[in-house]
């Protein structure tokens, strides 16, 4: 009795062994597992396509790689993004370049006033200038994706009609935008997206340069009751990868990885192209935000304010051994 006792528990056990072998070692071996910093919020577009790109890896390694991601700066905030890729404290995160101006001087030419149109252009042009110049500044990661958010425009809680009305107001830009601020006569504040909400709140800011999506997404209209559209400054992102963790991928998921790069950075700046639409609306329905144009005449003054910071650019990269005309020409043609 308990000799038959003992061989049915050995039959089960070898039974259970043999379903773990067969069944679960192979799933779990084969399973990679990244995770993914990002630092603003959820709702806002840096992680929505992160949340798009986790589903479409997922689904085009059937499962293969798993991907845990991480908005709102949980594991690693603006600032420290790249340099914490880099030490491998995330695989992947998404950088915004325009918060480390002087590090990232190929493709945050991205943001002089060179006329851009759109997010959807404007990342076609940065992943295009990075592919061609392969700047140094990512010569520690891998890129898996690139994109821009849509022109930018002055969210205020006061009107700004003209460059009067701009002259000594406190907005807050980071990068290439605070440069075009200064320009213009504003006292650009520099800090990070997600630490503008407080700012606006506390009343240390009175408005915002940046593209107009954040008017929903950060509820900005509560506060911004004017936009004047200047339809200026695109601000360049990245999406970078540990290097040694890429390398350490198997060679399928790597080319998943490559193939989705271009498609994940066009699909990225349609959908900003979309979100600045219904922001538009939001705000105007439901806000009672007043869109200021500015007149021909008008436009022409803020413009020509403007001319020198591409000219200054093209010198300091210069000095810096870069081809900086070529640099400027091409953006201007890959983001028509
Ligand atoms: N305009 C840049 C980048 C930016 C635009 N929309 C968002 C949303 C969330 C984070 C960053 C951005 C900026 O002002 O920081």
């Amino acid at each position: 009795m308990v000799k038959r006792s003992i061989f049915s528990a050995t039959l089960f056990l070898f039974a259970i062994v043999t379903c773990l072998i067969i069944f679960q070692t192979p799933v779990m071996a084969g399973t990679v597992k990244l995770n993914y910093a990002n630092f603003p919020p959820a709702p806002t577009f840096p992680c929505v396509q992160m949340e798009r790109w986790k589903v479409e890896v997922e689904k085009r390694t059937a499962g293969q790689v798993q991907i845990n991601t991480f908005p709102g700066g949980t594991l690693l905030g603006a600032k420290g993004m790249m340099d914490g890729v880099i030490a491998g404290q995330s695989d992947i995160g998404n950088i915004c370049m325009a918060y480390q101006p002087g590090r990232f001087i190929v493709t945050n030419a991205t943001s002089l006033p060179l006329g851009i149109k759109d997010a959807k252009k404007g990342s076609l042009a940065l992943l295009k200038l990075y592919e061609k110049y392969q700047p140094d500044a990512f010569k520690d990661v891998v890129v898996l994706a690139m994109f821009t958010n849509a022109p930018g425009n002055v969210m205020s809680k006061v009107p700004v009609r003209t460059l009067d009305d701009i002259k000594g107001l406190d907005l807050r830009a980071s990068g290439g935008a605070a440069q075009i601020l200064k320009a213009w006569g504003a006292n650009p504040v520099g800090m990070p997206m997600p630490a503008t909400v407080e700012a606006l709140q506390k009343g240390t800011v009175k408005g915002l340069f940046s593209s107009l999506e954040v008017m929903k997404d950060f509820k900005f209209a509560e506060n911004c009751k004017y936009v004047t559209m200047t339809e200026t400054v695109l601000y360049p992102f990245a999406v970078v990868m540990n290097k040694a963790k890429y390398n350490s991928l198997p060679k399928n998921v790597q080319k998943i990885m490559m193939d989705l790069k271009e498609e994940q950075s066009l699909w990225t700046g349609t959908y900003m192209d979309e979100q600045i639409k219904k922001a538009i609306a939001w705000s105007k329905e439901a806000n009672d935000v007043e869109f200021i144009s500015l007149s021909a005449g008008e436009k022409a003054k803020w413009d020509g304010k403007l001319d020198f910071i591409t000219e200054k650019w093209i010198k300091g990269a210069k000095e810096k051994g870069l081809p900086a005309e070529e640099i400027i020409k091409d953006i201007k043609a890959f983001a028509q």
